[in-house]
């Protein structure tokens, strides 16, 4: 009890000047040194609680967003990896890498976490910059110059799973946006191959390295502002060849299978919370940089990018969810059920074609998708 008063008084002394940290949900959840409340230069406030999973590794909870000079909003319930599917381009193996994430955590140093806190079990929260957050030129008038660095918060863990080292990041900038992403490092697994699946690898052209996908799926609870009234919606603008474009927006009433196309989006919105212009809060996804990997049919949860299920507890895994009673993969929990209280499962891509620059240590690949706020604060959040 005396543990959670002093807890309480160094958050209303360490927190911004906003009385928002004492009646949050975040600082009732958790505290030291699963609590991360973090008020960037510009007066942006992320506070979420994390917590190491044995079977997804880190798992953040009751993430919630407050822009400079705004009330604080809950954007997400929980967030989490929920698989890495690694099908090799000759048709074996295909590894399904999330076993036991939370007992494979690669050990931090202060190099790996630069200017950030290492907590336990080797979690890092650090901030960094982003570039800029803008630039307007004063045309002459230094007076009407505007420019301004950015600076984003990064909760990361690193796993080791077979030879590969996968870094996973949950990116918060101080512009609202959330950029959860997973970069490939560590070793190529050494596999050769005939020539047509692969690529050579070492002098000449003896050893084939197998070329593979990374299909990377993250469960994301949204709860803008509780887990009630939350919808989820497409956006396509048609016209092709055609010099007027019209936007059309798809309501999913129902648990519903996504595919990509180039200007198509999604947002969680929430129509009862609105910002100072009254336009509802909402969270826009972009999954443009996914190459959008189909496998056959007995794997049917690579068929589309983004799922939309009715929330169950028990569907934690995108692809051999053991849990009892319940489905066993993404596709299969997306049924007809009408949505209440939506998850969202994000399904990202990246095909990996070795070369010879992959070589031990192998450098850093990336993939991960984008959420950025629409109408969350009614003006620019710098
Ligand atoms: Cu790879």
């Amino acid at each position: 009890m005396f543990l959670r008063l002093a807890l309480a008084i160094f958050v209303a002394v360490a927190g911004s000047a906003t009385p928002v940290a004492l009646v949050s949900p975040v600082a009732r959840t958790c505290s030291s040194p699963y609590l991360v409340d973090e008020t960037l230069p510009n007066g942006a406030r992320w506070q979420m609680c994390w917590e190491m999973r044995t079977i997804e590794g880190l798992t953040l909870a009751k993430v919630a967003y407050t822009p400079k000079g705004g009330t604080a909003v809950s954007v997400l319930r929980s967030a989490a990896l929920a698989q890495i599917h690694v099908p090799y381009d000759s048709g074996e193996p295909r590894y399904h890498d999330i076993g036991s994430l939370g007992g494979s955590v690669v050990p931090l140093t202060d190099a790996d976490c630069p200017g950030g806190e290492r907590r336990t079990q080797n979690v890092c929260v650090l901030t960094r910059p982003r570039g800029l957050a803008y630039l307007k030129d004063g045309y002459g008038d230094p007076d009407q110059r505007k420019s301004m660095q950015g600076r984003e918060l990064a909760v990361l863990a690193a796993y080791q799973v077979g030879w590969y080292t996968y870094v996973s990041e949950f990116v918060f900038g101080d512009d609202g946006s959330i950029t959860p992403r997973v970069g490939a490092t560590g070793s190529l697994a050494g596999t050769t191959t005939a020539p047509e699946h692969g690529w050579p690898i070492g002098v000449g052209r003896t050893h084939f390295e197998e070329s593979h996908s990374h299909n990377i799926f993250w469960r994301m609870d949204f709860d803008i502002q509780g887990s009630s009234r939350d919808v989820v919606e497409q956006y396509d603008f048609t016209g092709n060849r055609t010099k007027k474009r019209s936007m059309v927006r798809t309501a999913f009433t129902r648990e519903t299978k996504a595919v990509n196309q180039r200007m198509r989006w999604w947002r969680v919105v929430d129509p009862q919370v609105r910002n100072a212009d009254r336009h509802p809060v909402s969270w826009e996804i972009n999954n443009s940089d996914s190459a959008e990997y189909r496998g056959p049919s007995d794997e049917a949860f690579t068929h589309a990018d983004l799922y939309v299920t009715q929330y169950r507890a028990c569907e934690r895994l995108a692809t051999q969810n053991t849990a009892p009673r319940c489905k066993e993969s993404v596709d299969a929990y997306t049924g007809n059920e009408r949505l209440t209280d939506p998850v969202v499962w994000v399904n990202v891509g990246f095909h990996h074609v070795p070369r010879d620059e992959d070589a031990d240590p192998m450098p850093t690949h990336w993939q991960g998708f984008r959420i950025t706020p629409r109408d969350v604060s009614a003006k620019n959040p710098y």
